[in-house]
């Protein structure tokens, strides 16, 4: 089986909890409340995410893979053979052996702060493709990582699908397009998914689905806080939202409270008022433009974009 490489032996996961801590207390304390969406993600939330991309509601996980799909000869003619795939996070189990069987990799290399992710993500992958090299890497990505040795002089091609960069504001990331150059150095070859600006009505259904489960997923970080940082939000009493906010191109969500509420987390106390939020999540969507802006503000030349028939979602190969 791969080798796990730990960028930080203990570090990693003993400063998991303390920065959980840190984010809630910070982002409870400020004036509008906001949790960074990366917390989102318990085994729970985890869970909640993966049955949200199969709603109906929820077009981008299917559209991206029909795009990876669809094109790709077309993908496997412009990256070329021989490319270590460095994927930014825990490969996903649909979308990773998409692009492996299509691009004839050197090898590949996930990298992901969740050591466990790192080694589920991992274990289909090494019994599907004996072969190929595989190194996964704990660490964050948000940094300059060093890649294994073994695969140090093959070319790179880095792979970072699903548009979670739509998760951070334009100057953070523009940051980790750097980071992510960095990391894989000059010349190499990035493929990165953008979910398109569209139709408010599908956007806002996409993420306040009929169902409810993304409902859940935000409403799971509150129960998150109450399990792990001794709080006692009255869940209750707060409720999903999710809007479009048009002059920043992206979908926020909240959790409103419903009435005047007070609660405790690890010790501090903390109050919202009846119709004030704690803005949980940005999903930024972008267009050619906006798309091709922040790849090159981040040290990335777009080559090629493959699209959708109904130009819902977009695969951008850039090369540093
Ligand atoms: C994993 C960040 C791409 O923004 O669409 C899905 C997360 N949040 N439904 C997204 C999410 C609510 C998702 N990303």
């Amino acid at each position: 089986t791969a080798a796990l490489i730990r960028e930080e032996p203990q570090a990693a996961s003993d400063t998991f909890h303390a920065q959980f801590r840190q984010d809630v207390l910070a982002g409870l304390s400020q004036a509008r409340k906001a949790i960074p969406a990366r917390w989102f993600y318990d085994h729970r939330g985890s869970e909640l995410f993966e049955q949200i991309t199969v709603l109906p509601e929820y077009y981008p996980t299917r559209t991206e893979v029909s795009i990876l799909a669809e094109h790709c000869g077309e993908i496997a003619r412009a990256v070329g053979p021989g490319r270590v795939v460095v994927e930014f996070g825990a490969g996903s189990a649909t979308k990773t052996p998409l692009l492996l069987d299509c691009i004839a990799p050197a090898g590949y290399v996930p990298i992901d702060i969740s050591g466990d992710f790192l080694r589920e993500s991992c274990a289909p992958l090494v019994a599907r493709y004996p072969d190929l090299p595989i190194h996964p890497v704990e660490a964050d990505f948000g940094e300059p990582a060093r890649l294994p040795a073994a695969l140090s002089l093959q070319p790179r091609l880095g792979f970072f699908p699903g548009s979670t960069i739509g998760n951070m504001e334009p100057a953070a990331a523009t940051d980790l397009l750097r980071t992510m150059r960095a990391t894989l150095g000059a010349g190499s070859l990035l493929l990165i998914g953008m979910d398109r600006i569209k139709d408010e009505a599908v956007l806002t259904a996409a993420y306040d689905d009929a169902q409810g489960v993304t409902a859940e997923f935000n409403l799971n970080l509150a129960h998150r806080i109450n399990r792990e940082l001794d709080g006692s939000i009255p869940v209750e009493a707060l409720q999903h939202r999710a809007v479009w906010n048009e002059a920043r191109a992206r979908i926020e969500m909240h959790l409103e409270a419903r009435r005047d509420i007070a609660f405790e987390v690890a010790g501090r106390s903390f109050a919202l008022e009846r119709g004030e939020t704690i803005h949980t999540e940005n999903s930024h969507k972008y267009d050619e433009r906006s798309g091709t802006t922040l790849l090159l503000a981040g040290g990335w030349e777009p080559r090629h974009t493959w699209m959708d028939a109904d130009r819902r979602f977009m695969v951008i190969l850039a090369q540093a």
